[in-house]
């Protein structure tokens, strides 16, 4: 099959399951055409069988804001036109989706559309009157949508009132990515002490609810000895380096920023955390526990699709910090159940979320719209 892909290309969930399915494709065999307006930052060396088409948008004195859909439009149906592409697969419907569907006008037909939601999209985005119809449009006229998790699959028919099928596809880990070595580095260097590691990684966005960490970990290090490692970066960092600091938690915390690969670092800790307001799917989360590491977590989105509570993980209510403190303190004193705990998580990453498991029902969905056998 000749694929194309776009998504973001920067750090997140979302770039990260299109370039690594984008890549997997490839090695099945598969022509991949990635059409983003900067190389994926998964990408890496392009391997063969892989492409990546640039779209450029260009500036003039009018445009306050330059139209990067109409330009990611005109590069679909190019890269269309000239490679013989049967199918786009676009991840994060804005403004992907309506982008796809001008690029199948400017053709007049050609190729089958698939469009992945991914969670912000629409829960948060693509709810705001400014962008839910044209959402919905793309929604609609998509020859299949995909979701991350069952909840995203519900959510967006109830915000978009659409009542079309969406079909639920997991995210997925390689967990061979996961490099013991490298991470007993990180490990020793985290924690010189040789005290537990609880981590943390996002996009520091309010969604987050990145301070809920700070505070679970303000309330478990009262009592255990630990240190918290933040990955990532965004909008609410510097008021969470600002909080830790008025806590006088700084001499055990650490902010480490984006890192790669950022399994290295994940594989050191014992305990992930992610108390998220919305959450879709939580891949940050899956990418721990095929590291072996537990994860404390909130009951957002389609984290409970993730984590099973008791089996590798844990879910408590949004916001109950206390309830996620707890869990994490027995767990820090009971270093054997901690230790089946982690290995459950490995497990349960392994056995669910598997890349291959996963880009075989993706490669299905494709083959079926194609035509393919
Ligand atoms: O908008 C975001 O927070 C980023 C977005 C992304 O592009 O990574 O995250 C969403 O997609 C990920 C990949 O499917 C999911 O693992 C995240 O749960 C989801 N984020 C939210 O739902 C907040």
């Amino acid at each position: 099959m000749r694929v194309g892909v776009t998504c973001y290309p920067t750090v997140g969930g979302s770039g990260t399951v299109a370039t690594e399915l984008g890549l997997a494709m490839a090695r099945r065999g598969h022509e991949v055409h990635f059409i983003c307006y900067a190389m994926p930052y998964r990408l890496g060396r392009v391997p063969p069988g892989v492409t990546f088409h640039e779209v450029t948008v260009p500036t003039y004195p009018l445009f306050q804001y330059p139209p990067y859909s109409l330009a990611l439009a005109s590069q679909m149906a190019d890269a269309v036109r000239t490679h013989g592409i049967e199918l786009l697969h676009v991840h994060y419907a804005i403004p992907h989706a309506v982008s796809a569907l001008l690029a199948r006008e400017i053709l007049g037909g050609g190729p089958r559309l698939v469009v992945t939601l991914h969670g912000t999209d629409i829960t948060v985005v693509g709810a705001d009157p400014s962008f839910l119809p044209i959402v919905r449009l793309g929604i609609e006229r998509a020859d299949a949508v995909t979701a991350v998790s069952a909840d995203l699959a519900r959510v967006t028919r109830q915000t978009l009132g659409v009542d079309r099928q969406i079909e639920v596809i997991p995210n997925f880990v390689d967990a061979s990515r996961c490099d013991r070595e490298l991470s007993a580095a990180h490990r020793r260097r985290l924690s010189p002490d040789g005290a537990p590691i609880l981590l943390h990684a996002s996009n520091f966005r309010p969604v987050k609810r990145v301070r809920d960490v700070i505070e679970v970990f303000r309330q478990v290090v009262e009592r255990v000895p630990c240190h918290l490692v933040m990955l990532g970066d965004g909008p609410d960092r510097p008021a969470a380096e600002r909080l830790v600091r008025e806590l006088d938690l700084g001499p055990r915390v650490e902010f480490l920023g984006n890192v790669s690969p950022v399994e290295g670092v994940l594989g050191a800790g014992d305990i992930f955390l992610l108390p998220s307001q919305e959450e879709s799917f939580g891949l940050a989360a899956l990418e721990a526990m095929s590291c072996g590491v537990a994860v404390v977590a909130s009951n957002a989105g389609g984290l409970p699709e993730l984590i099973a509570h008791g089996d590798g993980g844990f879910v408590f209510p949004i916001g109950d910090t206390a309830a996620m403190a707890a869990q994490v303190v027995a767990l820090l004193l009971d270093r054997a159940e901690l230790g089946r705990q982690r290995e459950r998580a490995r497990c349960r990453a392994v056995e669910h979320f598997a890349t291959d498991i996963v880009v075989d029902r993706y490669e299905e969905l494709c083959r079926r719209l194609v035509g393919h056998d």
